[in-house]
């Protein structure tokens, strides 16, 4: 499988850049379609519990987002799941881990025939996670950032009792942590991992390291990154720190210290951990295997290695 993954390298400068999310419907509260229909004509999804299929690697930092807040919003019985294998090869995603080889609602083998049924043109990388109707087998979006954005904001209705408030009122300075935390520290892992020069690596790792050093600082008098409340930018920092010294440090080479070594961030990693929702939905065995068994361009000889001991993450 070629380094670039799920993008592309510039030849020219050795960066690597992500591909962009094809299938971006939305599942809204406020659709005109009615119960059992398709989107509308501004591709509005209703929504109706029970019809749609979570599809997610629980290796894949990406789609644990969405585990983890459909889990904290109580939409397990709403949103259904489906966990594909952890471990790739050219046909891409694979739901192996079901004794059929098939997922049981969706009848299918591999993700990539709910891609190409809703677009026989997509030539792109079939991603998780994404959101499946299961009525007609079609994606509604793989739309990573917009999805746990969604299951907040549109499904209020079916969340549990005293669910959490992910999203504050005030978006501004959840909106500029979440784009400065994707762009250095959720996505700047992988531009460092998946450079194919020096010089890209290089500025990819310091400008990770300058991020890391300043939530370092931001976490010394606060619980959460904006304050006294769990928010969104915690969940997509939590889904990078946790694979972190078990991936990222050595298969990424983001090596200039372990989370272990920040007192700050490795505090709070933990006690996200061990909050109900996190710790739960973390999956090391399929998180190593992924990595390390999968990109074949930086790790050819499949070794996928035992440490680091996933019980310093435990009370
Ligand atoms: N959909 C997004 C993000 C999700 C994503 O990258 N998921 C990875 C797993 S962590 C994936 O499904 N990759 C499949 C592939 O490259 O074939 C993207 O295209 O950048």
């Amino acid at each position: 499988m070629s380094p670039a993954q799920f993008g592309r390298e510039s030849a020219a400068t050795g960066e690597w850049k992500r591909q962009g999310n094809r299938f971006v419907d939305r599942i809204r509260r406020d659709s005109s379609s009615k119960p059992g229909e398709g989107p509308d004509d501004q591709g509005r999804w209703p929504v109706e519990p029970g019809r749609y299929r979570l599809v997610v690697s629980l290796a894949c930092p990406w789609a644990h987002r969405s585990v983890i807040v459909r889990k904290l919003l109580g939409l397990e019985d709403a949103i259904s799941l489906a966990i594909v294998d952890p471990v790739r090869d050219d046909r891409g995603w694979r739901f192996g881990l079901d004794p059929s080889g098939r997922d049981p609602v969706l009848g299918i083998e591999f993700l990539s025939e709910a891609y190409r049924k809703t677009d026989p043109s997509y030539d792109g990388r079939v991603t998780v996670p994404a959101i499946v109707d299961t009525l007609s087998g079609l994606v509604v979006t793989n739309d990573f950032p917009q999805i746990t954005l969604d299951l907040s904001t549109e499904w209020t209705e079916y969340h549990r009792p005293h669910a959490p408030q992910l999203i504050p009122a005030d978006r501004a300075e959840l909106d500029q942590l979440m784009d400065e935390i994707y762009r250095e520290v959720n996505n700047g892992v992988y531009r460092c991992g998946f450079a194919t020069s020096q010089e890209a690596y290089e500025a990819a790792y310091d400008v990770l390291f300058a991020r890391l050093d300043v939530l370092e600082e931001r976490l010394a008098d606060r619980p959460y990154l904006l304050g006294d409340t769990l928010s969104e930018v915690d969940i997509r920092l939590f889904t990078t720190l946790v694979r972190f010294d078990a991936v990222y440090h050595g298969h990424f080479k983001c090596n200039r210290n372990k989370l272990t070594e920040f007192p700050n961030l490795w505090a709070y990693a933990r006690r996200l951990y061990q909050l109900p929702g996190f710790g739960e939905t973390v999956d090391f065995d399929q998180i190593k295997r992924h990595y390390y068994l999968t990109h074949d361009t930086i790790n050819p000889n499949r070794i996928v290695p035992k440490g680091p001991d996933p019980r310093a993450w435990l009370p």
